[in-house]
Protein backbone atom coordinates (compact mmCIF):
# COMPACT_ATOMS: atom_id res chain seq x y z
CA UNK A 1 0.00 0.00 0.00
CA UNK A 2 2.16 2.30 0.87
CA UNK A 3 5.12 1.13 -2.22
CA UNK A 4 1.77 2.05 -4.13
CA UNK A 5 1.44 5.52 -3.30
CA UNK A 6 4.89 6.33 -3.25
CA UNK A 7 5.11 4.50 -6.87
CA UNK A 8 2.13 7.07 -7.77
CA UNK A 9 3.99 10.41 -6.35
CA UNK A 10 6.95 9.81 -8.72
CA UNK A 11 4.96 8.44 -11.96
CA UNK A 12 2.41 11.57 -11.76
CA UNK A 13 6.16 13.58 -11.08
CA UNK A 14 7.10 12.66 -14.00
CA UNK A 15 4.08 13.38 -16.12
CA UNK A 16 4.21 16.78 -14.56
CA UNK A 17 0.90 16.31 -12.60
CA UNK A 18 1.45 19.21 -10.09
CA UNK A 19 -2.02 19.10 -8.25
CA UNK A 20 -1.84 14.71 -8.26
CA UNK A 21 1.28 15.15 -6.45
CA UNK A 22 0.15 17.49 -3.86
CA UNK A 23 -2.72 15.50 -2.91
CA UNK A 24 -0.61 12.16 -3.00
CA UNK A 25 2.09 13.40 -0.94
CA UNK A 26 -0.83 14.51 1.59
CA UNK A 27 -2.52 11.56 1.63
CA UNK A 28 0.92 9.53 1.97
CA UNK A 29 1.74 11.76 5.41
CA UNK A 30 -1.96 11.08 6.15
CA UNK A 31 -1.39 7.26 5.73
CA UNK A 32 1.69 8.07 8.59
CA UNK A 33 4.64 7.60 5.66
CA UNK A 34 7.73 9.23 6.96
CA UNK A 35 8.22 12.84 5.26
CA UNK A 36 12.14 11.92 4.51
CA UNK A 37 10.71 8.67 3.02
CA UNK A 38 8.01 10.17 0.70
CA UNK A 39 10.93 12.88 -0.21
CA UNK A 40 13.06 9.80 -1.34
CA UNK A 41 11.15 7.58 -2.88
CA UNK A 42 8.14 8.98 -4.15
CA UNK A 43 9.40 12.23 -5.22
CA UNK A 44 13.10 12.20 -5.98
CA UNK A 45 12.68 8.56 -7.19
CA UNK A 46 10.52 10.45 -10.06
CA UNK A 47 13.01 13.13 -10.56
CA UNK A 48 15.90 10.81 -11.02
CA UNK A 49 13.98 9.01 -13.88
CA UNK A 50 13.24 12.09 -15.84
CA UNK A 51 17.00 12.72 -15.13
CA UNK A 52 17.68 9.80 -16.66
CA UNK A 53 15.43 9.96 -19.37
CA UNK A 54 16.46 13.56 -20.13
CA UNK A 55 20.05 12.37 -20.65
CA UNK A 56 19.06 9.57 -23.27
CA UNK A 57 17.03 12.37 -24.94
CA UNK A 58 13.56 10.63 -24.23
CA UNK A 59 11.73 13.63 -22.83
CA UNK A 60 13.19 17.11 -23.68
CA UNK A 61 13.01 21.07 -21.18
CA UNK A 62 9.50 21.49 -21.09
CA UNK A 63 8.60 17.99 -19.36
CA UNK A 64 11.02 18.15 -17.19
CA UNK A 65 9.96 22.05 -16.46
CA UNK A 66 6.51 20.22 -15.75
CA UNK A 67 7.89 17.70 -13.87
CA UNK A 68 10.10 20.33 -11.63
CA UNK A 69 7.12 22.03 -11.16
CA UNK A 70 5.36 18.89 -9.52
CA UNK A 71 8.05 18.47 -7.73
CA UNK A 72 8.59 21.75 -5.95
CA UNK A 73 4.67 21.93 -5.65
CA UNK A 74 4.83 18.38 -3.27
CA UNK A 75 8.07 19.50 -1.33
CA UNK A 76 5.51 22.88 -0.42
CA UNK A 77 3.56 20.24 1.25
CA UNK A 78 6.09 18.13 2.92
CA UNK A 79 7.53 21.06 3.99
CA UNK A 80 5.93 21.68 7.77
CA UNK A 81 6.32 17.75 8.31
CA UNK A 82 10.08 17.67 7.39
CA UNK A 83 10.47 21.09 9.29
CA UNK A 84 8.83 19.60 12.27
CA UNK A 85 11.53 16.75 12.87
CA UNK A 86 14.57 18.48 13.77
CA UNK A 87 16.42 19.53 16.78
CA UNK A 88 16.59 23.69 16.56
CA UNK A 89 19.62 25.95 16.28
CA UNK A 90 20.72 29.25 15.68
CA UNK A 91 22.50 30.76 12.88
CA UNK A 92 22.20 32.95 9.76
CA UNK A 93 22.88 31.01 5.91
CA UNK A 94 22.74 33.02 2.59
CA UNK A 95 22.41 30.23 -0.19
CA UNK A 96 21.81 30.23 -4.20
CA UNK A 97 22.72 28.28 -7.06
CA UNK A 98 25.84 29.52 -8.79
CA UNK A 99 26.36 32.36 -11.95
CA UNK A 100 25.09 30.78 -14.79
CA UNK A 101 23.31 28.17 -13.53
CA UNK A 102 19.57 28.17 -13.00
CA UNK A 103 18.90 24.47 -11.28
CA UNK A 104 16.97 25.53 -8.11
CA UNK A 105 15.30 22.49 -6.76
CA UNK A 106 18.20 20.71 -4.98
CA UNK A 107 18.94 24.43 -3.53
CA UNK A 108 15.52 25.08 -2.01
CA UNK A 109 14.99 21.39 -0.46
CA UNK A 110 18.62 22.21 1.38
CA UNK A 111 16.97 25.65 2.18
CA UNK A 112 13.97 24.40 4.04
CA UNK A 113 15.87 21.51 5.57
CA UNK A 114 18.21 24.16 7.19
CA UNK A 115 15.02 26.22 8.02
CA UNK A 116 13.86 23.45 9.56
CA UNK A 117 16.66 22.77 12.33
CA UNK A 118 15.96 26.77 12.97
CA UNK A 119 18.13 28.56 11.01
CA UNK A 120 17.69 32.30 9.43
CA UNK A 121 18.05 31.68 5.66
CA UNK A 122 18.31 34.43 3.08
CA UNK A 123 17.47 32.62 -0.34
CA UNK A 124 19.53 34.58 -3.30
CA UNK A 125 18.06 32.04 -5.96
CA UNK A 126 19.31 31.00 -8.74
CA UNK A 127 22.38 32.47 -10.60
CA UNK A 128 24.00 34.25 -7.80
CA UNK A 129 27.72 36.04 -8.59
CA UNK A 130 30.71 35.42 -6.35
CA UNK A 131 30.33 39.07 -5.74
CA UNK A 132 26.59 38.68 -4.28
CA UNK A 133 27.43 36.08 -1.88
CA UNK A 134 30.18 37.67 -0.23
CA UNK A 135 28.33 41.07 -0.01
CA UNK A 136 25.41 39.41 1.58
CA UNK A 137 27.28 37.34 3.89
CA UNK A 138 28.94 40.71 4.62
CA UNK A 139 25.86 43.26 5.25
CA UNK A 140 23.83 40.19 6.77
CA UNK A 141 26.53 38.85 9.27
CA UNK A 142 26.07 35.57 7.84
CA UNK A 143 27.85 32.74 9.53
CA UNK A 144 27.25 30.22 6.40
CA UNK A 145 27.39 30.40 2.48
CA UNK A 146 26.01 27.83 0.77
CA UNK A 147 26.50 26.79 -2.80
CA UNK A 148 25.06 24.51 -4.97
CA UNK A 149 25.70 23.80 -8.47
CA UNK A 150 24.16 21.23 -11.25
CA UNK A 151 25.95 21.77 -13.89
CA UNK A 152 29.77 20.96 -14.66
CA UNK A 153 30.25 24.03 -16.92
CA UNK A 154 29.00 26.24 -13.04
CA UNK A 155 30.78 24.26 -10.58
CA UNK A 156 33.92 26.58 -10.90
CA UNK A 157 31.80 29.42 -9.46
CA UNK A 158 32.57 28.08 -6.46
CA UNK A 159 35.99 28.01 -6.08
CA UNK A 160 35.41 31.82 -7.26
CA UNK A 161 33.34 32.59 -3.87
CA UNK A 162 35.56 31.10 -2.33
CA UNK A 163 38.25 33.68 -3.63
CA UNK A 164 35.77 36.66 -3.04
CA UNK A 165 35.62 35.76 0.64
CA UNK A 166 39.03 35.88 0.68
CA UNK A 167 39.90 38.81 -0.97
CA UNK A 168 36.70 40.38 1.21
CA UNK A 169 39.15 39.72 4.35
CA UNK A 170 36.31 37.46 5.57
CA UNK A 171 36.53 33.66 5.02
CA UNK A 172 37.45 33.50 8.76
CA UNK A 173 34.25 34.41 9.80
CA UNK A 174 32.11 32.23 7.36
CA UNK A 175 31.89 28.32 6.14
CA UNK A 176 31.64 27.67 2.64
CA UNK A 177 29.32 24.92 2.69
CA UNK A 178 28.55 23.09 -1.54
CA UNK A 179 26.53 20.45 -2.85
CA UNK A 180 25.15 19.36 -5.94
CA UNK A 181 25.22 16.76 -8.57
CA UNK A 182 28.60 17.67 -10.16
CA UNK A 183 30.68 18.17 -6.77
CA UNK A 184 32.65 15.59 -4.30
CA UNK A 185 34.70 16.27 -1.40
CA UNK A 186 38.50 16.20 -3.60
CA UNK A 187 36.36 19.08 -5.40
CA UNK A 188 35.80 20.71 -2.08
CA UNK A 189 38.96 20.38 -0.85
CA UNK A 190 40.63 21.34 -4.64
CA UNK A 191 38.89 24.72 -4.07
CA UNK A 192 39.56 25.50 0.02
CA UNK A 193 35.47 25.41 0.60
CA UNK A 194 35.04 24.59 4.18
CA UNK A 195 32.26 21.27 3.88
CA UNK A 196 30.54 18.88 0.89
CA UNK A 197 27.89 17.28 1.72
CA UNK A 198 25.84 14.81 -0.89
CA UNK A 199 21.92 15.80 0.06
CA UNK A 200 20.11 18.32 2.20
CA UNK A 201 19.13 15.76 5.32
CA UNK A 202 23.72 15.77 5.45
CA UNK A 203 23.55 19.81 4.77
CA UNK A 204 20.97 20.70 7.38
CA UNK A 205 23.04 18.73 9.80
CA UNK A 206 26.41 19.94 8.89
CA UNK A 207 25.03 23.47 9.23
CA UNK A 208 24.13 22.70 12.47
CA UNK A 209 27.64 21.79 13.82
CA UNK A 210 29.28 24.39 12.12
CA UNK A 211 27.05 27.09 13.44
CA UNK A 212 27.70 25.28 16.96
CA UNK A 213 31.22 25.60 16.89
CA UNK A 214 31.12 29.32 15.64
CA UNK A 215 29.23 30.33 18.83
CA UNK A 216 31.13 28.45 20.99
CO1 LIG B 1 19.11 20.40 -16.23
N1 LIG B 1 20.76 19.35 -16.35
N2 LIG B 1 19.77 21.56 -17.66
N3 LIG B 1 17.39 21.27 -16.11
N4 LIG B 1 18.59 19.01 -15.14
C1 LIG B 1 20.94 18.29 -15.37
C2 LIG B 1 21.68 18.80 -14.14
C3 LIG B 1 21.76 17.18 -16.16
C4 LIG B 1 22.63 16.26 -15.29
C5 LIG B 1 20.77 16.41 -17.06
C6 LIG B 1 21.46 15.32 -17.87
O1 LIG B 1 22.04 15.60 -18.88
N5 LIG B 1 21.37 14.12 -17.39
C7 LIG B 1 22.60 18.12 -17.11
C8 LIG B 1 23.96 18.57 -16.58
C9 LIG B 1 25.10 17.88 -17.27
C10 LIG B 1 26.40 18.37 -16.77
O2 LIG B 1 26.63 19.48 -16.42
N6 LIG B 1 27.32 17.45 -16.74
C11 LIG B 1 21.62 19.28 -17.31
C12 LIG B 1 21.68 20.17 -18.40
C13 LIG B 1 22.73 19.88 -19.46
C14 LIG B 1 20.82 21.29 -18.51
C15 LIG B 1 20.80 22.36 -19.62
C16 LIG B 1 22.16 22.84 -20.10
C17 LIG B 1 19.94 21.74 -20.75
C18 LIG B 1 19.81 22.58 -21.99
O3 LIG B 1 19.26 23.64 -21.96
N7 LIG B 1 20.35 22.04 -23.05
C19 LIG B 1 19.99 23.50 -18.95
C20 LIG B 1 20.89 24.47 -18.19
C21 LIG B 1 20.13 25.68 -17.71
C22 LIG B 1 21.00 26.48 -16.74
O4 LIG B 1 21.03 26.17 -15.57
N8 LIG B 1 21.70 27.48 -17.24
C23 LIG B 1 19.13 22.71 -18.02
C24 LIG B 1 17.85 23.09 -17.65
C25 LIG B 1 17.04 22.38 -16.79
C26 LIG B 1 15.58 22.76 -16.50
C27 LIG B 1 15.33 24.27 -16.43
C28 LIG B 1 14.71 22.16 -17.58
C29 LIG B 1 15.32 21.98 -15.17
C30 LIG B 1 15.59 22.82 -13.88
C31 LIG B 1 14.31 23.30 -13.23
C32 LIG B 1 14.58 23.85 -11.86
O5 LIG B 1 15.54 23.54 -11.18
N9 LIG B 1 13.65 24.70 -11.45
C33 LIG B 1 16.40 20.90 -15.22
C34 LIG B 1 16.40 19.72 -14.41
C35 LIG B 1 15.19 19.52 -13.51
C36 LIG B 1 17.45 18.78 -14.42
C37 LIG B 1 17.51 17.38 -13.78
C38 LIG B 1 16.63 16.47 -14.63
C39 LIG B 1 17.08 17.26 -12.34
C40 LIG B 1 17.82 18.17 -11.37
C41 LIG B 1 17.12 18.15 -10.04
O6 LIG B 1 16.38 19.05 -9.72
N10 LIG B 1 17.28 17.02 -9.30
C42 LIG B 1 19.07 17.05 -13.89
C43 LIG B 1 19.35 15.56 -14.04
C44 LIG B 1 19.60 14.89 -12.71
O7 LIG B 1 20.12 15.48 -11.77
N11 LIG B 1 19.27 13.63 -12.64
C45 LIG B 1 19.53 18.00 -14.89
C46 LIG B 1 16.61 16.82 -8.03
C47 LIG B 1 17.36 17.62 -6.94
C48 LIG B 1 16.70 17.39 -5.59
O8 LIG B 1 18.67 17.13 -6.90
O9 LIG B 1 19.71 19.41 -7.33
O10 LIG B 1 21.15 17.30 -7.26
P1 LIG B 1 19.98 18.07 -6.78
O11 LIG B 1 20.10 18.28 -5.20
C49 LIG B 1 20.43 17.21 -4.36
C50 LIG B 1 21.93 17.11 -4.06
O12 LIG B 1 22.74 17.41 -5.16
C51 LIG B 1 22.10 17.99 -2.87
O13 LIG B 1 20.85 17.92 -2.18
C52 LIG B 1 19.80 17.51 -3.03
C53 LIG B 1 19.18 16.21 -2.50
O14 LIG B 1 18.90 16.20 -1.19
N12 LIG B 1 22.44 19.41 -3.01
C54 LIG B 1 23.17 20.02 -2.04
C55 LIG B 1 22.13 20.31 -3.94
N13 LIG B 1 22.64 21.50 -3.61
C56 LIG B 1 23.27 21.36 -2.44
C57 LIG B 1 23.96 22.29 -1.62
C58 LIG B 1 24.52 21.81 -0.42
C59 LIG B 1 24.42 20.47 -0.06
C60 LIG B 1 23.74 19.56 -0.84
O15 LIG B 1 25.20 22.60 0.45
C61 LIG B 1 25.14 23.98 0.33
Amino acid sequence: MDNELLQEISLNLQRGKAKVVKELVQQALDAGIAPETILREGMLDGMNIIGEKFKNNEVYVPEVLVAARAMNMGTQVLKPALEASGVKATGKACIGTVQGDLHDIGKNLVKMMLEGKGLEVIDLGTDVSPETFVQTAIDENCQLICLSALLTTTMDVMGDVVKKAEEAGIRDKVKIMIGGAPVDQAFCDKIGADVYTPDAASAADAAVELCRAMCE
